[in-house]
């Protein structure tokens, strides 16, 4: 070993001994995300920073895999349950399959919960939805109504640009969606393409939706990654004013696209106050300070748990040219 990686070793050392960040006695959360890189989970673990700077005793693990599989978050719960933290606070990429790691995790005593998108009730104790499933459907299905308006048609199709095709959320909203469609019969269902949350992926169906369907009127996005490639597809194949891109976005990414006239509209809650609520709701589970079916959410309140052990934060935004500016600057 030469000095210099002697002085870096001795230094790596010293910070993890010393460093005033982390405790011995710090309750540790990790908060896994989906995939790393994604803007959204990024918003979610500023959050779960504020969080643990209000609780004082919580040191935060933000990890996920680099692409968005089970088999990628199988292996970073391993290593979470080596680690020994106290915590697992995950957005599943599978309902099912991460099941048996999560009770191996659980078996440990690692509380367990999801958030954002959840894994079966069997593998953990609690799941965070940001808001109703049901209204995040509906809302999609309108937002694709005004989509339509906007591209000047009395009906027309629309696809949609999901995540992953196991990923719970996503998965659920679009049932949601479709359980709505009757009551906006100017809207035709053409297709479901998945681009799992990959922008590469996602821009490469956008096309394909954009070749396939001629005619083609809107594309509605329930995913942040797919909603952004699928915005830029339509501009870069010069379809804009006749295709619109609406779903669930971050107003820092899509403002552009806004600008640009792509997008009319578009929804999302607060993805900082998720990743907020689901690191109090996990450490009100470790602490076991939580009430008899109720879980707290720090600044945003108590959360009250249906019997499927599930819980809403709040209801989604619509940004448009007026707000997206100002909210850009936020998430
Ligand atoms: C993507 C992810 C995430 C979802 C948002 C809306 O970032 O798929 O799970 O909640 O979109």
């Amino acid at each position: 070993m030469n000095l210099k990686t002697l002085l870096a070793a001795t230094a790596a050392v010293a910070t993890l001994v010393f460093s005033p960040l982390s405790h011995a006695e710090d309750v540790r959360i990790a908060l896994v995300v989906k995939s790393l890189g994604n803007g959204f989970f990024e918003a979610a673990h500023e959050g779960a920073q504020e969080a643990a700077a209000e609780l004082g005793d919580v040191e935060v693990i933000y990890t996920g895999p680099t692409t968005t599989t089970a088999e990628g978050q199988i292996e970073v719960i391993t290593s979470l349950i080596a680690q020994n933290v106290d915590a697992i606070a995950v957005s599943a990429n599978d309902a099912n399959a991460l099941v048996p790691i999560l009770q191996r995790a659980r078996s440990r005593g690692i509380t367990v919960i999801s958030w954002d998108s959840g894994v079966a009730a069997a593998g953990r104790e609690v799941h965070l939805n940001p808001s109703s499933n049901a209204l995040i459907g509906e809302m999609n299905i309108r937002l694709a109504a005004d989509a339509l308006e906007q591209a000047g048609a009395s009906e027309g199709q629309f696809a949609i640009m999901s995540a992953t095709p196991t990923s719970t959320n996503q998965n659920i909203w679009i049932e949601e969606m479709r359980k709505v469609l009757p009551d906006y019969p100017q809207l035709e269902l053409v297709d479901v393409a998945y681009g799992d949350d990959l922008a590469d992926k996602s821009y490469r169906e956008a096309l394909a939706l954009l070749s396939n369907h001629s005619d083609l009127k809107v594309i509605v996005a329930p995913t942040t990654v797919g909603f952004l490639a699928a915005a830029q597809a339509v501009r870069d194949e010069g379809r804009v004013g006749e295709v619109y891109v609406t779903g669930l976005g971050l107003p820092s990414e899509m403002a552009g696209h806004v600008d640009a006239g792509v997008v009319h509209n578009f929804a999302i809650w607060n993805p900082i106050d998720l990743g907020y609520a689901a690191t109090h709701i996990a450490y009100d589970l470790v602490k076991d300070t939580n009430g008899n079916g109720t879980v707290s959410m720090g600044r945003l309140g108590e959360g009250t748990l249906d019997d499927n052990g599930e819980v809403a934060m709040s209801e989604p935004f619509i940004y448009d040219a007026s707000n997206v500016h100002q909210f850009a600057e936020i998430f």
